[in-house]
């Protein structure tokens, strides 16, 4: 089993900065990365851009011309061994005549897993597994969990003042943070597939829920991709009058009845089961895995976030806390039910801390 090198290691983080430019467009393919290396120079780079397109592969070896002869391959993902919307890439690797490939990661879609890796070795080709392979991951949390467990990465944000409090007794809650955090949550929204927010939000704010091109602070390689805009309502309350219908992006409407009225034909709607109080939420996002949502940002308010929190699907918490003191009589962060003792209390692990604008932001992970 060979292992990996210092300049190894050097490449390969060139390829994830690479996939990293794919961060808001390949969805719902993962974002990859790849570099060829010929006699310690680079002689090709590619990177996925958008699902249908050329894989990273493809692009690099175009990039590399007669120099992929002969050279190292270093690629985030596994090349894959299907014909999918593309056909194979680790065939365009062996007609191209590399001699070595680095790979960050084995591929986590069944049509692969392993297969590319076992089609170049038969050729071959020396394959290094393995390089770099947290970084890898980190590129393509919705991917890999769908492909793994049939559900979408879920992050769930969350906007505080220092005393933990999100909203007015009203349910007024815009704006509690400041302009920077929220072109930071825009962010956020472009990388993923689906926006998840509750009627009560959406009858209180009235919010588009997509991406302001305005607001971000990169630049857009092709057109922009809009999330699908996903809206619990289980008592039926929106009407077809609200801002974020007027959009032309998917709106999928989830409750646990059918629903009858005048909808354009952008809204569909999604007839879940319900598991006591609530839709149940784990159905929901087994539904949106199955329309090829990777990455899912749940933005509501306190009882659509004390659901998810409750039912254990929260991956990943953001919290976006602001210097103001709100005091006693405004909502709290999240509907959960009481509970008597410390030792209940569901505990959370701190992922970072930064400032961004006046706030500052927290991500967490469950433990
Ligand atoms: C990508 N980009 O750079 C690589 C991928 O639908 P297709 O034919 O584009 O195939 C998508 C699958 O190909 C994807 O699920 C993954 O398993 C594999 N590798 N995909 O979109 C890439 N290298
Ligand atoms: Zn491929």
């Amino acid at each position: 089993m060979s292992v990996c090198t210092q300049l190894d290691y050097q490449y390969m983080a060139r390829a994830i900065r690479l996939a990293e430019q794919g961060l808001y467009t390949t969805s719902p393919n993962p974002r990859v990365g790849c570099v060829i290396v010929n006699e310690d120079k680079v002689v090709g780079e590619g990177f996925h851009i958008k699902a249908g397109g050329p894989h990273a592969e493809r692009h690099a070896l175009v990039d590399a011309g007669e120099l992929a002869k002969g050279a190292c391959v270093y690629v985030t993902l596994e090349p894959c061994s299907h014909t999918g919307r593309t056909s194979p890439c680790a065939d365009a690797l062996i007609a191209a005549g590399v001699t070595r490939v680095v790979v960050g990661m084995v591929d986590p879609n069944p049509k692969v897993s392993g297969r590319g890796i076992e089609k170049l070795r038969q050729a071959g080709i020396q394959v290094v597994e393995n390089c770099l392979t947290d970084a890898c991951e980190k590129l393509n949390p919705g991917f890999i969990k769908r492909m793994q467990l049939g559900k979408p990465y879920v992050r769930l944000k969350l906007a505080a003042s220092l005393d933990g409090r999100t909203a007015m007794q009203s349910g007024e809650s815009q704006w509690i943070t400041s302009a920077d955090a929220r072109r930071d949550v825009q962010t956020y929204r472009a990388r993923s597939c689906a926006i998840i927010s509750g009627a009560g939000t959406v009858l209180a704010d009235n919010p588009s829920l997509n991406v302001r091109i305005s607001d971000l602070n990169f630049e857009y390689l092709g057109e922009v991709r809009q999330p699908v805009r996903v809206v619990i309502d289980n008592q039926l309350r929106l009407s077809n009058e609200l801002k974020l219908f007027s959009l032309p992006s998917p709106v999928y409407l989830v409750a646990n009845k059918k629903r009858s009225g005048d909808w354009p034909p952008h809204v569909e709607m999604l007839e879940l089961s319900q598991t006591g109080q609530h839709i149940d939420l784990e159905e929901c996002l087994v539904e949106l895995a199955k329309r090829e949502i990777n990455e899912v940002w749940v933005e509501g308010g306190a009882a659509l976030a004390g659901a998810f929190m409750q039912a254990g699907l929260v991956d990943e918490l953001i919290i976006y806390q602001a210097p103001i003191f709100m005091g006693e009589n405004t909502r709290g962060l999240l509907d959960m039910p009481n509970i008597t003792e410390l030792k209940q209390a569901v505990r959370w692990q701190f992922e970072s801390h930064t400032r961004v604008g006046q706030d500052l932001k927290l991500i967490l992970r469950a433990l």
